[in-house]
């Protein structure tokens, strides 16, 4: 069954690979299946067939015959689950994986928005410049403890899986701010992340998406 996603027509990073159809992108290359791109404008996004299928009016959203999914998570979990390459076979093992997944979601990514909002979108109200430390400091918290958990360890639990796949992506929405270079271990597992062929795949599609050329050529 064809899988279709959608992506900014033209992303506000300009093919930085950040908007988060490239982490949709890498599931579905890391697990070899093939799909297409709907390109949908900021317009679009806002308008009632759009809507139908994202109910905040974002992107990415995954189709699949009849199955319209939207949320990143929710999306890569469903891409896991349904094919080998993201999720080990022991059910214990699966948990912690999936485990991983919420975690960069719901504890590393919020403070990680957070700065952005603060930078991009409130950078000209009088308490911005008051506001970037403190946030500045919510997220170092979260790099502090998962820099310790990480260690010396290749990924987070064992062989690379989807919470892998996601706190990676978490990761690279910081690398503007350059607070990721004041945590090498954090900074080695990202590189690794973006070494994987399947990245590499994910993120020229994008490219190619925003700029008409790839990394590679
Ligand atoms: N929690 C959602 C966030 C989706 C999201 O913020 N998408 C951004 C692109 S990366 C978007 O569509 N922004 C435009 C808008 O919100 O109008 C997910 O993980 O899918």
């Amino acid at each position: 069954m064809t899988i279709t996603i959608t992506a900014f027509e033209r992303s506000p990073d300009g093919g930085k690979g950040l908007a988060r159809d490239t982490r949709v992108r890498w599931a579905l290359e890391e697990v070899g299946q093939p799909y297409e791109v709907r390109l949908v404008s900021f317009r679009a996004m806002k308008e009632p067939a759009h809507l139908a299928l994202h109910p905040f009016g974002q992107i990415p959203t995954y189709e699949e015959g009849s199955l319209a999914l939207f949320e990143t998570g929710s999306i890569v979990l469903h891409i896991a689950e349904r094919h080998a390459g993201l999720l080990p076979n022991d059910a214990d093992a699966r948990a912690r994986a999936i485990t991983w997944m919420f975690a960069a979601l719901s504890t590393v990514e919020p403070p990680i928005l957070e700065l952005g909002i603060a930078r991009f979108q409130e950078g000209d109200k009088p308490w911005s410049a008051e506001r970037l430390p403190l946030i500045k400091g919510r997220i170092g918290a979260r790099l502090d403890s998962l820099s310790a958990r990480l260690g010396d360890a290749d990924w987070l639990d064992g062989a690379f899986s989807a919470g892998d796949l996601m706190m990676v992506s978490v990761l690279l929405r910081l690398r503007p701010s350059g607070m990721l270079n004041e945590y090498p271990k954090l900074a080695a597992y990202v590189a690794r992340g973006e070494a994987r062929p399947a990245y590499k795949r994910a993120f020229d599609a994008q490219l190619a998406v925003n700029t008409g050329k790839s990394s590679t050529g």
